[in-house]
């Protein structure tokens, strides 16, 4: 197991579509490994592929709350086969995007298909935090980030915030982990 490098915006590997996954062999159980200790170590809820630089359609994921047991949930060629009609408005953030949170409006149930570690195929349901995780990491995997979701002036903002700081070499999570005003938005 190995914690990898989270990609931050503008990094261009972000808006890669990803592929599919063909055969879920050692490979992507190596690599389903490395992103749990990425998200943990993050700490995050969620963690696409492409986040650590990987183009493959697999997301891990754990809701589970401070107080309750560790939840790991692996969705491999996850893929929205339906969404509600009625919208719900979250408070997102993203690991690729450090220390930025904004609302963000989408549907409020969706049906998700996907592949489990073992190859088997799954159908959920899902709502609350569950739909709008699942529909964050989906878009990753498609080269879509929650600031697409946003007024076009709040995600021009931040993508000038963090160029000036690529600009700066700050090119790692641990750049933001300060609270230096050249780090704020607004
Ligand atoms: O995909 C990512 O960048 C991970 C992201 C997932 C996500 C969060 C909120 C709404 C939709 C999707 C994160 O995990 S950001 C960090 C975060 O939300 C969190 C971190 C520690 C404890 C609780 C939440
Ligand atoms: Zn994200």
């Amino acid at each position: 197991m190995a914690k990898r490098d989270i990609l931050i915006i503008p990094d261009t590997r972000l808006r890669q579509k990803s592929a599919a996954v063909t055969a879920i062999d050692a490979s992507v159980r190596a690599l389903v490994e490395d992103m749990f200790e990425t998200m943990y170590e993050a700490p995050g809820i969620g963690l696409a592929a492409i986040q650590i630089g990987v183009a493959a359609r697999v997301v891990t994921m754990d809701l589970a709350k401070k107080d309750e047991p560790k939840a790991p949930q692996v969705f491999i060629n996850p893929e929205v086969t339906w969404s509600s009609d009625e919208q719900a408005t979250y408070e997102e953030g993203c690991l690729s995007i450090p220390d930025y949170y904004e609302e963000v409006a989408r549907p409020k149930a969706v049906k998700v298909k996907f592949l489990d570690l073992e190859g088997k195929a799954h159908e959920i349901e899902a709502d609350g935090l569950l739909a709008t995780c699942l529909q964050h990491e989906i878009d990753h995997t498609n080269g879509v980030l929650f600031i697409d979701h946003i007024s076009k002036l709040k995600r021009d903002m931040v993508m000038k915030k963090f160029k000036k700081a690529q600009k700066r070499g700050e090119t790692t999570r641990d750049a933001y982990k300060d609270d230096t005003p050249e780090h704020q938005i607004g």
